[in-house]
């Protein structure tokens, strides 16, 4: 039995006064599913098993490069993180593992081990950091990383990523994302052909010491911190790595790192059909990399790629197993607040999109009817699904509201007082 770190009791006093209301809500809605031929706890059983990843870094408050506004009782270290990630998996019960982030949460792995199965927790895929330079690290990533014109500066970014697996191996991690800065700032800074060259050969090093039950993920980013080229700059580029680099290999997306008005859904069918989707970094944004909260501008595209992912999972896409992790900057909010309805909203995308009627889109589909097409998805995107959300919760053992109940618990103040504020801190935006 794991340990909580909110009073169970309290969470159950908060539960009750919102039950009796919650039941009635459930039954309306399913009254109204069943009308539509769809079971509700068939959605709910589904929601339940839903899981995304909390990166460690979300639960800092993040910044911009203008200034960064610590909040109270931020994360000193690892340990702290892996609390705070406690408590949003204590109430929601969708956030079952930690992303970790190397060197910012190196420590003893059978002390993280312990840190995390303590509260139940497990570790998703590790995130190597070769985009800024560590203490006491010998050769500086400025100009690059994997695809630096320097021998010794990709040997050590290698070595570096080559640390981070057998840190995950040691922590139960399975999967290995490689995200790096590298790109120029000037036209004719950076050979680009030559530079991809030199990546794809560091990445190849990388791939060879990748364990045989793991995989590798590469993140595709359009601009920033380099502002003219990127190496990994987008999908297409993404799916040259992953197909250069073998079976274990495939392609994340960030949502928030296209440019604006991308179809990103139609990426994610792309990489689906061509079976490198490796996974996600959820976030939204409104005009680059904002790094919001999930759902939070354009709930309508986290849905549309939703949509994408059901249709893959009902039609048994072969060795369709996408990662789902959240990778989002909290500049103005309590960043455990975000984080646990940034967690409801992909589950609200995920359940939304469980409720299409496929068959009948299909037909419209076939009759090329684009009106009731497109109002097929609309009607399962109207549908408030929130009873069937805050239903998985209960019967998992989260909270109905968790935001209420972890106001309700004042967790925020009492680490405030445990935590004092350090000056800068390990944030960073990825
Ligand atoms: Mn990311």
């Amino acid at each position: 039995m794991s340990e909580s770190i909110i009073s169970a009791d309290l969470v159950d006093t908060d539960n009750a006064a919102r039950k009796a209301n919650l039941e009635r809500d459930y039954a309306s809605l399913g009254e109204r599913l069943d009308r539509r031929g769809i079971a509700i706890d068939a959605i709910r059983d589904k929601v339940e098993k839903f899981a995304v990843a909390i990166p460690s870094w979300g639960v800092g408050t993040g910044g911009t490069r203008f200034a960064r506004f610590p909040g109270a009782g931020e994360p000193r270290d690892i340990f702290d993180k892996i609390e705070d990630c406690a408590v949003i998996q204590q109430l929601t019960q969708a956030t079952p593992t930690v992303s970790l982030h190397i060197p910012w949460d190196k420590a003893d792995p059978n002390r993280l081990k312990q840190a995390a199965s303590r509260f139940g927790l497990g570790f998703d895929a590790m995130n190597s950091n070769t985009f800024s330079d560590a203490r006491d690290q010998k050769l500086s990533y400025k100009f690059g990383s994997l695809s630096h014109a320097d021998a010794g500066t990709r040997r050590q970014a290698v070595e570096h990523n080559l640390e981070c697996i057998e840190i995950g191996r040691a922590l139960g991690s399975k999967a290995l994302t490689v995200w790096i800065g590298d790109g120029s700032n000037f036209p004719g800074q950076v050979n680009f052909a030559k530079a991809f060259e030199r990546y794809l050969d560091a990445m190849k090093e990388i791939y060879a010491g990748l364990p045989a039950d793991w995989k590798l993920f590469s993140e595709h980013k359009m601009y920033e911190p380099a502002f003219y080229s990127t190496v990994v700059q987008d999908w297409g580029t993404n799916y040259m790595i992953a197909q250069e680099l073998g079976d274990k290999a495939f392609c994340l997306v960030d949502l928030g790192h296209h440019a604006p008005n991308v179809n990103i859904e139609m990426i994610v069918s792309r990489l689906i059909q061509f079976k490198k989707l490796g996974g996600f970094h959820f976030n939204d944004s409104k005009y680059g990399d904002d790094d919001l909260d999930a759902g939070s501008i354009d709930p309508y595209r986290l849905f549309l790629v939703f949509n994408e992912l059901v249709d893959a999972e009902l039609s048994g896409a072969e060795g369709f197993d996408p990662a789902h992790m959240l990778d989002q900057s909290h500049n103005v909010t309590d960043p455990i607040e975000s984080l646990m309805l940034s967690a409801a909203e992909v589950q609200r995308a995920y359940a939304q999109a469980l409720l299409v009627d496929r068959k009948a889109l299909e037909g419209f589909q076939d009759l090329n009817d684009a009106l009731m097409a497109t109002q097929t998805l609309k009607a399962a995107y109207r549908t408030d699904v929130e009873p069937i959300l805050a239903m998985a919760r209960l019967k998992t053992g989260g909270a109905i509201d968790p935001v209420a109940a972890y106001r309700a618990a004042g967790y925020r103040t009492k680490v405030a007082a445990e935590r004092p504020a350090v000056a800068g801190g390990s944030g960073g935006i990825v």
